[in-house]
């Protein structure tokens, strides 16, 4: 057996004595515009996941400061955030829901991952490269950090899994980097595990609404792009009504779906919202013109992401209820972080006089 390997069974064996899969860590940004990608990619399998692992749903604020933000709006959005874990169904009591930046363990890690990091393995990040563009001299340099920071949220708890969509995939394989070199270069073996991506659904990777071959996203200038989950059902309706399709008619096969990418799009859309498989869909809808497609996935979807909505407001109004639940979370995950960080420390040689 690799010593990868070794490493996760000796991590995974004491959840497994708890009848659960291992633990989990994700996050999601703070950054506005929280958006059906979130959701489909990330946030609906936080809930699906709770049942099998221990679960800790982190809202990544120091991650949003990579790009400006408005504080008075970051402190809002951060709330958000944790209304939309809520309203989702993760539950806060038994599972750990928190804000990055009130546990200080990510930061501190973060700086031991930037020196055990290569410059060259940050340099072939995708994402990096797409959020600067050409304007790299003058972006953060926290921006340019920010897979060692996401390595040290998920291994600052140990975590065997992290769900997220597609696009986070190269990120998680960096974190993987990272904890087999902190492990070797220190003779720690079995010290950090190496975390799983659990990448799952129909819809990995939603596209923008406007474009099937852009990723939906909270920073595309066109509010058209995304469905917002705070949407209400007319917005969700223009929104459908004005996603931009081809001038065919529905595909008759998932191959010819593929061939198309808004066609393809919706169809995954409307699968993940459905719990249906994309053949399913596909062969529900061939031939048929896109207008009654969009009618049926307007209601379908208003009808599964409207009640999720309203409770994301409710609770978005009674802002001590999410307070509460976040700092209760902060204290959990720091008692959970903080000895794997002074082990973390005792083991760089950290004194301690
Ligand atoms: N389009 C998407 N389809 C499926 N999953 C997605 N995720 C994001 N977009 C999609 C997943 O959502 C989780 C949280 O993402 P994030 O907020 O931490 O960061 P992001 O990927 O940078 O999100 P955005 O919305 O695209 O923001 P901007 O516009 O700021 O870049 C992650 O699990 C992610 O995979």
């Amino acid at each position: 057996m690799s010593d990868a390997k070794a490493a996760t069974n000796a991590h995974l064996a004491p959840y497994q004595a708890r009848g659960l899969k291992g633990r989990i860590f994700s996050g999601v940004q703070p950054t506005g515009n929280l958006h059906l990608g979130n959701y489909l990619g990330a946030i609906r399998n936080f809930v699906a996941l709770q049942d099998s692992y221990e679960c800790i749903y982190c809202v990544v604020d120091l991650h949003a400061i990579t790009v400006w933000q408005d504080p008075a709006e970051l402190a809002k959005q951060t709330r958000e955030i944790a209304a939309a874990y809520l309203a989702a169904g993760v539950d806060g009591s038994k599972h750990i829901v928190f804000n990055q930046s009130s546990v200080p363990a990510h930061a501190q890690l973060a700086w031991v991952f930037n020196c055990v990091a290569r410059l060259g393995w940050l340099n072939r990040m995708t994402q990096f490269k797409e959020k600067a563009g050409k304007d790299r001299e003058n972006v953060s340099t926290g921006l340019y950090a920010y897979p060692n920071l996401m390595a040290a949220d998920i291994l600052a708890y140990k975590a065997t899994h992290v769900p997220v969509g597609e696009d986070q995939k190269q990120h998680l394989e960096l974190t993987r980097d990272i904890a087999i070199k902190f492990n070797n270069d220190f003779g720690v073996p079995d010290f950090f595990p190496i975390t799983e991506p659990l990448i799952f659904g129909e819809a990995t990777r939603v596209m923008s609404l406007r474009d099937g071959t852009k990723k939906m996203s909270k920073s595309d200038p066109s509010d058209y792009s995304r469905i917002v989950l705070t949407d209400d059902a007319d917005a969700i309706a223009q929104k459908i009504r004005k996603a931009k399709t081809d001038p065919l008619p529905m595909p008759d096969t998932v191959a010819d779906a593929e061939k198309r990418p808004e066609a393809d799009n919706l169809l995954g859309i409307y699968a993940a919202l459905s719990d249906s498989s994309k053949e399913d869909i596909v062969s529900a809808f061939a031939g048929q013109q896109f207008s009654a497609f969009k009618s049926a996935l307007t209601d379908l979807a208003v009808a599964k992401l409207g009640p999720m909505g309203a409770e994301m407001q409710r609770l978005m109004a009674d802002p001590g209820h999410v307070d509460a639940v976040m700092r209760d979370g902060a204290a959990r995950a720091h008692a959970l972080a903080q000895p794997i960080l002074d082990e973390v420390y005792r083991t760089v040689g950290f004194l301690r006089p």
